[in-house]
């Protein structure tokens, strides 16, 4: 499944309505990120294109709407395309000026419109832009619920940047004292929210039924709890991980039964229990 263009198993497959857009995602692989928008296309009937390979073998690759594993003799400092690396990748990578007109921010996962010219990036931006060419209602029913989805987004990337810099910070074993405090912090005021509004609304934060703020909160909450790989270390450096058990019953409540909807389990099962890394 890795290094090769694939198309998950989406609406074409699951629904019988009509495929109503096509998106092309290019991202490292397995990224919960990206399963925000394929969880949002497979209950919508949008078709989406994945393009990836794993994180160290996506810093081999050409970045662009035909991303491809580059030859060595093409992975040279003096490429045209060799860029240095800002966030979660060692060095250099290889991205076009085509995708950075289309990604100014150079970062995956990166969605293409079917024609390639139009880049939409930002996981929860590609996640709203396919909720929007989907027929599932996943981007609230009046535009006043639209915008309460917005704001779960909003609070969600907040808590996701801290998150994505914390556990970069694990896997280079190397977490200060201060950044631990910054993202207990983080992940409390995160969750005390989510449990705060699912606690009278266990069927979605948002509108009485699943919407694109559970799709966003159980993949983000998903990659984080990828902390528990990291236990170790953690008491190793005599700290305690952020994530507790029993805190926030409300919140974690209704991850499991989020994981619990096929079309969510279909990307997020095998990641949650540990048997894909
Ligand atoms: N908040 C963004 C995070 C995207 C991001 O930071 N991606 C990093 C990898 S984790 C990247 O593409 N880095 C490219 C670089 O280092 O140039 C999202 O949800 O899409």
């Amino acid at each position: 499944m890795y290094g090769v263009r694939f198309v998950p198993r989406t609406a074409r497959a699951d629904r019988a309505t009509a495929i109503v857009s096509k998106f092309r995602i290019f991202s490292y692989l397995p990224n919960p990120r990206v399963w925000k928008a394929t969880i949002a296309g497979r209950l919508g009937g949008v078709d989406i294109e994945i393009v990836g390979d794993r994180p160290k073998a996506l810093a081999d690759w050409l970045w662009d709407f035909d991303a491809r594993p580059l030859a060595d003799a093409e992975r040279r400092a003096d490429s045209p395309h060799a860029r240095p690396a800002r966030r979660g990748f060692g060095a250099t990578l290889y991205k076009t000026d085509a995708f950075l007109e289309a990604h100014p921010f150079g970062t995956v996962p990166a969605a293409f419109d079917s024609s390639g010219t139009v880049g939409i990036f930002e996981s929860n931006s590609i996640l709203r832009a396919v909720a929007r060419a989907g027929n599932a209602d996943l981007y609230g029913r009046t535009p006043l619920e639209a915008s309460r989805i917005d704001s779960f987004l909003d609070s969600g990337l907040v808590f996701a940047r801290e998150a994505q810099v914390y556990l970069l910070a694990l896997q280079a074993r190397d977490v200060s004292t201060e950044l631990l405090a910054r993202m207990r912090d983080a992940y409390g005021f995160y969750m005390a929210g989510i449990d705060a509004a699912v606690a009278h609304a266990p069927a979605g934060l948002v509108g009485g039924g699943l919407s694109i703020a559970d799709i966003a909160f159980v993949c983000d909450l998903a990659q984080f709890r990828r902390e528990h790989r990291f236990h170790g270390w953690l008491t190793e450096q005599g700290q305690e991980p952020v994530i507790q058990p029993g805190a926030y019953a409300h919140a974690l409540a209704h991850f499991r039964r989020l994981l619990a909807q096929p079309a969510i389990a279909a990307d997020l099962a095998d990641y949650v229990n540990g048997t894909t890394s």
